[in-house]
């Protein structure tokens, strides 16, 4: 049996607790990062330059992928067959949680996000969605049907004309379950390839993979650096880090929920990370042992242990506030408030990618069925970034409209060509003046 007691800590201030917590701001920091990035240029250039010919080679090689060119894409037909494939139980459940995402999104576009927002005078803004999207879904073992939905559904709510979507085949062409996914979604442009070689041609376009406005959706590490390398050429959600959970907890918290909710996330990735801050070292203790308890009979335990034994955290400190503070150094993608008036410290809170009120709300409804896309920024960057939503798949356009006096027009022509003149600007300055003769003359003696 695995002992997590080396897993509890104690810290008196935000400062030591960040001490504490040093390996979880290391990850996927190491040395291998400059080959890394080589890597990733050489592939994303072979595929600028040679297209089509060079994603079958990568697809090939990188993907295990047997076809040729044209069987890159998937049927819609195939599409359809993987979700009727399903049991009916699953197949309601991939709805049901469609369904909510459609709805939470669409309340909040109803909101005003969307249209003319328009100010008599003042101009606005024009929002309109983005015409083409690629959803990129990883493979091996973090191949989730749920991140299909979660990204490809808000799209639609936004408005997005074309999805296109890429996974890597594997020996057996893309699972089921995504393909099944896709099917929900109604998207129809599905690729099986995945890597960076797909992120390129979805990037720059090539014969077979149309180049698209922005890329969203996890990967591995080679994904996420070409991601960040193709950025400029295209627009991308997030550079997306391994996951992570920061639970707060208070003497009302359920010993056992405490420990269910940070396997759920340890069970991941053996780089994710579960971070638990609490009041009370006898609750503390307790969750030690549920920990131990529970993962023994998890299907996934050498994973989850792994992740726990390294990234893993029972830390109590000397109030919630003192925990508040600690959660927004870490700024977590997950940030659970299982304590008594979760809303009384919600109004501190800074930075996290997703907030759970209250003990009841698990993190795996939010990974699921809750409704809010669960492809949320990690690795502290909620410090200064959001989760995907419709404003993920929407841009705007400044709108200038209209003076609402002589009096206003007189002012922006005259303090328009003066701040022009300033930069010398000539044809600028002209350029104002000439919308109003009388301020002319005054300027042009
Ligand atoms: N917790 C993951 C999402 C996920 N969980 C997918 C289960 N499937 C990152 O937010
Ligand atoms: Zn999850």
């Amino acid at each position: 049996m695995t002992d997590f007691s080396s897993r509890l800590f104690v810290a008196g201030t935000a400062t030591e607790a960040r001490i504490v917590l040093s390996p979880i701001f290391q990850r996927g920091r190491d040395s291998e990062g400059e080959t890394l990035r080589a890597r990733v240029s050489s592939i994303l250039g072979d595929i600028r330059r040679e297209g089509d010919v060079a994603l079958l080679r990568y697809a090939r090689e990188l993907d295990g992928f047997r076809g040729e060119l044209k069987d890159l894409r998937v049927s819609p037909g195939r599409m359809e067959e993987s979700f009727g494939a399903l049991p009916s139980e699953i197949r309601k459940a991939l709805v049901f949680a469609k369904d909510r995402i459609e709805e939470f999104h669409g309340a909040l576009r109803e909101k005003g996000l969307s249209g003319l927002a328009s100010h008599p005078g003042k101009g606005g803004v024009l929002v309109r969605p983005l015409h083409r999207v690629g959803v990129y879904v990883p493979g091996g073992t973090a191949a989730y049907p749920s991140t299909v939905l979660m990204t490809a559904v808000v799209a639609k709510v936004a408005g997005v004309k074309q999805i296109v979507g890429v996974s890597p085949a594997g020996p057996e062409g893309i699972p089921d379950a995504i393909l099944a996914a896709f099917h929900v979604c109604g998207v129809q442009d599905v690729y099986q390839v995945g890597g960076v070689h797909a992120i390129a041609a979805m990037a720059y376009g090539t014969g077979t993979i149309p180049r698209v406005d922005k890329i969203v959706g996890p990967g591995n590490r080679y994904v996420a650096e070409a991601k960040r390398q193709v950025f400029g050429d295209v627009d991308i959600d997030m550079v997306a880090g391994p996951t992570e959970v920061l639970i707060l907890a208070d003497d009302s918290a359920q010993p056992e929920w405490l420990a269910a909710d940070m396997i759920a996330q340890a069970e991941h990735d053996t780089q994710a990370s579960a971070v638990l801050i609490l009041t009370d070292m006898t609750l503390a203790k307790a969750v030690v042992l549920a920990l131990e308890r529970q993962i023994s009979s998890l299907p996934r335990q050498k994973i989850a242990e792994e992740s726990l034994l390294k990234f893993g955290f029972i830390l109590v400190v000397p109030s919630v506030q003192v925990a508040v503070e600690i959660s927004d150094l870490v700024a977590p993608e997950h940030l659970e408030l299982q304590v008594r008036n979760p809303e009384k410290w919600l109004g501190l809170i800074q930075n996290a990618g997703a907030v759970f009120l209250g003990s009841e709300m698990a993190e795996a409804f939010g990974d699921y069925c809750f409704g809010p896309s669960h492809v949320l920024p990690t690795n502290g960057s909620a410090r200064f970034s959001s989760p995907v939503s419709i404003e993920t798949f929407t841009k705007r356009t400044s709108l200038l409209e209209g003076f609402r006096s002589r009096q206003e027009l007189e002012d922006v022509v005259r303090n328009s060509a003066l701040l022009a003149r300033l930069e010398g600007l000539e044809g600028h300055a002209r350029s104002a003046l000439a919308r109003l003769e009388n301020v002319q003359k005054e300027f042009f003696p």
